[in-house]
């Protein structure tokens, strides 16, 4: 037996449980030195079954009987070929004088990265993702990518969810060898909010495509190309295929809306072409482009561009499987789409409803639509274990075009208004949102410059600001540390800069600089930032994931490697035990290594004694063993 106490340590929450922690706290440190995996994950299941996970209190639950979480079966096997194999064989232009040569639409699933990222404000597992990738090899080898890396999940899951991303990665890359793997890089800002040293980004880019990222979409938060040259070049030279991204804002058909109109996207797409992407990204990160811009947008890119385009929207509105139709009619070689149960809402139009649109029509996607709806039913049983997620978000809402929200950030933005006690003043949210965005000049919102929006949006509900108050030099405002960030041009500059009389109030004096922000960052010294960490960990090999993880988040990435020691490989539990622990009966398993499981079986709990500790019984394995735990209830 021993006594732990981690979830809600005093020095664990104040996020300092580092190796310090460890070597401050004798009793831990003893215990430690004596945990086996085993032990370490029965520890973890114990204190969320007596004290529960601070992230699942208070929040819906997943229904009482759990649906089955089998995948398909695969009905083929070694997998077919499919796009891997052509990008390995033949290169990244192959790749894309491939997709420019098709007649039926492809499709990129984003279940796995934009759907939860959207809908579930990223919480998904990777065993959940892992266990279904051997069906989409087989069942659906015709698919064009799966976008299952990047954006906001690589944080996540060191931050919340207790997992490795990279690990995630060579996961799926491995039980689905013959699908692309896709992930979402934010350019220099990397799968950060700030933009990182130059050398940084070629080292992550690098390192993401040897760990399994064949298509790299490469985008900018201001649309600013000369901002992306690090990212697009190191996607380049690794040789995966390119795909550099236009974010769509505004309305072209809108003359009110002059700034972005139909050349801006026409020379930006120019721009991402000469700086050497093989396909031009259409993002419409917030669902904005309607069914008769699209026409006229994809037509004019196909015309003046020349590369294969690949579409990206939102169905916030509900209107983007039209918007998708449209685009599809006018050109465009593949659009993005997730899985019917992780379609609609925020998240991307539903992909199971395309294929069948086009089923007999000019771009029949030729995709199995009996495999699709078997995988999507696999997603709809996984989406209810993440219950305590979902935003409450119950119809389409055509007031997306009023502030032009990306639909990744807004469950999230929503979720923060909620924690400062603003959700029911969201409508105002969303106007301060709109005038914030009008207040610094109309930009592209997306991370990070979104969440620079939404951080002052709050601010001006928050504090009764409004948008004349916060222009005017004589009211004092205390911005946000992002603001000033932003206009600093530390996320680099906006057609047409920054608007200069918020910006000198803003920085007070301070001098904004206009060039590439990565020009001012000087190279990290790669080998010595190891030594550091390693050191910081007490001498624990730190290979290039770890030390990328560490250059993106060190301090995310520092307390995941703290909690990894105490808590032990918990990825490998079912998602349900992960959020709620295990009633009295219960029984699982952990495959904590291939080949070697756990089966655990939770006997009994009893209750708290005058110490204040629950006593855990378990059996391992048939060997019965327990575990005590402070009951902080
Ligand atoms: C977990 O099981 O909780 C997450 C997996 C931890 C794997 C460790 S983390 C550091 C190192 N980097 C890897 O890719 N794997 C190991
Ligand atoms: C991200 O950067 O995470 C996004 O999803 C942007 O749309
Ligand atoms: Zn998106």
């Amino acid at each position: 037996d021993f006594v732990i106490n981690l979830l809600k340590h005093p020095t664990f929450l104040a996020n300092e449980a580092t190796t310090k922690f460890i070597d401050t706290t004798p009793a831990l440190f003893h215990f430690r030195q004596r945990q086996d995996r085993a032990t370490k994950i029965l520890t973890y299941i114990a204190d969320i079954t007596v004290n529960g996970h601070p992230e699942t209190a208070g929040r819906p639950l997943p229904p009482a009987e759990p649906r089955s979480l089998r995948a398909p079966e695969p009905v083929v096997s070694p997998p077919p070929a499919g796009t891997r194999q052509l990008l390995e064989a033949e290169g990244p232009q192959a790749v894309a004088d491939w997709m420019a040569a098709q007649t039926r639409l492809l499709i990129t699933d984003t279940t796995m990265r934009d759907g939860h990222q959207s809908l579930l404000a990223t919480r998904m597992r990777s065993i959940d993702m892992i266990r279904v990738a051997p069906s989409y090899a087989a069942n659906l080898p015709g698919l064009f990518s799966v976008e299952c890396w990047g954006g906001a999940t690589f944080d996540v899951a060191y931050r919340f969810l207790q997992e490795c991303p990279w690990q995630r990665l060579r996961d799926i890359r491995a039980a689905m060898p013959n699908i692309m793997t896709q992930m979402l890089l934010r350019a220099s800002n990397g799968v950060g909010y700030t933009n990182y040293p130059d050398n940084v980004v070629q080292a992550f880019v690098a390192r993401a495509a040897v760990s399994g990222v064949d298509v790299f979409r490469v985008f900018d938060s201001l649309n600013w190309v000369p901002n992306m040259r690090v990212a697009m070049d190191a996607v380049v030279e690794a040789g995966k295929l390119c795909e550099g991204a236009v974010c769509y804002t505004g309305d072209i058909l809108d003359p009110d809306r002059a700034k972005y109109d139909l050349r801006y996207y026409v020379q930006t797409g120019k721009e991402l072409r000469d700086a050497g992407a093989h396909v031009l990204g259409v993002k419409d990160m917030a669902g904005l482009l309607k069914p008769a811009a699209a026409r006229v947008l994809m037509e004019a890119l196909r015309d003046e561009v020349g590369l294969p385009i690949h579409f990206h929207t939102h169905d916030t509105s509900g209107l983007a499987g039209a918007t998708v139709l449209a685009a599809a009619e006018a050109g465009v070689a593949a659009v993005d789409a997730a899985m019917d149960a992780f379609s609609g809402g925020t998240s991307q139009p539903c992909l199971g409803s395309i294929v069948e649109a086009l089923h007999h029509a000019p771009r029949d996607t030729g995709l199995d639509i009996k495999a699709i709806r078997a995988i999507s039913n696999y997603w709809e049983a996984v989406r209810a274990e993440y219950a305590a997620f979902e935003s409450g978000t119950q119809a389409p809402a055509s007031e997306v075009w009023l502030h032009e929200m990306p639909g990744g950030q807004f469950t999230n933005l929503k979720a923060q208004a909620r924690s400062l006690g603003l959700e029911d003043r969201w409508h105002e949210v969303a106007q301060a949102y709109a005038d914030a965005n009008a207040m610094f000049g109309d930009i592209v919102k997306v991370t990070p410059s979104s969440k620079v929006v939404g951080d002052m949006a709050l601010m001006m509900v928050a504090q009764g600001l409004s948008r004349a108050q916060v222009e005017d030099p004589a009211v004092e405002v205390s911005f946000p540390e992002s603001v000033v960030d932003m206009l600093h041009g530390n996320l680099g500059q906006p057609p047409g800069g920054w608007p200069s009389a918020l910006q000198a109030k803003v920085l007070k004096g301070d001098a904004p600089i206009t060039d590439r922000p990565g020009a001012h960052l000087p190279p990290v010294d790669l080998e010595a930032a190891r030594s550091t960490v390693s050191a910081e960990l007490e001498g624990a090999q730190i290979d290039d994931e770890d030390l990328m993880g560490y250059l993106m988040y060190p301090k995310v990435f520092l307390d995941y490697m703290a909690r990894h020691k105490i808590y032990g490989p918990v990825r490998t539990l079912p998602t349900r035990t992960f959020f709620y622990g295990m009633e009295p009966g219960d029984q699982i398993s952990a495959e904590i290594d291939p080949g070697k499981t756990l089966e655990i079986r939770l006997q009994t709990i009893a209750e708290a004694d005058e110490t204040g500790e629950a006593k855990v019984f378990f059996e391992l394995n048939g060997q019965p063993r327990s575990v005590r735990i402070p009951n902080r209830k």
